[in-house]
């Protein structure tokens, strides 16, 4: 072996070493520090995921604003689904930061490559589906988001920290909505009822495959990545939402779990699949004249 060579060969065994110290000491790795190349590709596999999953996000609930019963909920649904937006743009840029670029998360999105929630697969059939993926979607997305704040990696977790915020101002407005409907008439506690049917068993798979069917979760774990197992958060969620579906007066149907129906839809044949990724790419497209516009304008002499 050349000199050169064993010289390299001790330098990444310290730059690993400063790696693992720092992820055992419980601090933060940050965008100019070195990093294994798996927990790069971890970080932006799940960043990208999570970014996506809002983006993807807005349409089930945006499919409601023009519908909204009063001026009151459109105002508030509206800010809901700008929120969502800006969650995606903190976490694209939290991605950036891992040396990729916008334009390759967002190709790879709408090719498929990379995926986004399964939970933004299923349609949304009445006004109380507004308030039940407040109530439901955003609260599963706290539980397993709020440990997200304590991540190891810097801009992750600090994304995380103002998103869980108002993440948890969703999901009081989504409550806030069911308790509304639920003091109305029979009708409204049916479509409140109909709706917590449809959407629970989804929002439990939220939290990603049994931990024996999960081959991320133990790597992500000892990287500091993820804090808990996708089970554990689940069952957490579980305990939370008894009782605040006792306190609504609706019922949550059981928690056995259709594994077969999740991963169909993770692989793209869900009910909303194909129309999420075509409005996505018809909105990308539309937009390909602001893009050219601000690169033009960045680009001239002023
Ligand atoms: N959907 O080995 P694991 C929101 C994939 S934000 C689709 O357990 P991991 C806000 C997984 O990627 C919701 N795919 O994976 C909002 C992997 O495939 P890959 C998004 C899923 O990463 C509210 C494979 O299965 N939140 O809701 C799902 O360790 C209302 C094996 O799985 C986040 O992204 C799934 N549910 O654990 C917006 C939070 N589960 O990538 C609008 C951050 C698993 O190897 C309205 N992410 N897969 O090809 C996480 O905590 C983790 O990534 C998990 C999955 C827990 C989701």
């Amino acid at each position: 072996m050349r000199e050169g060579s064993l010289v390299t060969a001790a330098a990444d065994e310290d730059l690993a070493a400063g790696f693992d110290a720092t992820i055992a000491a419980g601090d933060r790795i940050e965008p100019r520090d070195w990093m294994p190349e798996g927990y790069r590709k971890t970080l932006v596999r799940q960043i990208a995921q999570h970014a996506h999953s809002e983006i993807i996000g807005m349409q089930p609930e945006g499919n409601w604003i023009t519908r909204a019963p009063s001026l009151r909920r459109k105002a508030i649904l509206l800010a809901k689904v700008q929120d969502e937006a800006g969650h995606g743009l903190y976490l694209y840029s939290a991605c950036e930061t891992l040396g990729v670029s916008r334009r390759d998360l967002m190709e790879q999105l709408i090719s498929g490559a990379q995926k986004y929630s399964s939970i933004f697969n299923y349609p949304t059939l009445s006004y109380a589906d507004v308030g039940t993926i407040g109530w439901l979607v955003d609260g599963a997305a706290i539980c397993n988001q709020v440990p997200l704040c304590r991540t190891s990696y810097g801009p992750y977790g600090r994304a995380m920290i103002r998103i869980c915020k108002e993440e948890s101002f969703h999901q009081r407005q989504g409550y806030e909505l069911l308790a509304t409907m639920m003091r109305g008439t029979d009708e409204q506690r049916a479509m409140v009822q109909e709706s917590v049917d449809r959407f629970w068993k989804p929002a439990l798979m939220m939290f990603g495959p049994p931990d024996a069917d999960s081959p991320n979760t133990q790597q992500s774990m000892d990287w500091g990545i993820k804090r808990h197992t996708n089970d554990e958060l689940r069952a957490r969620f579980i305990e939370m939402s008894a009782p605040q579906a006792a306190a609504l007066g609706v019922t949550l149907p059981g928690n056995d779990l259709d594994w077969d129906e999740f991963w169909r839809i993770v692989k793209g044949g869900g009910p909303c699949n194909a129309q999420r990724i075509a409005h996505r790419k018809k909105a990308h497209d539309d937009g390909a004249w602001v893009r050219e516009a601000a690169t033009a304008y960045a680009r001239s002499p002023r």
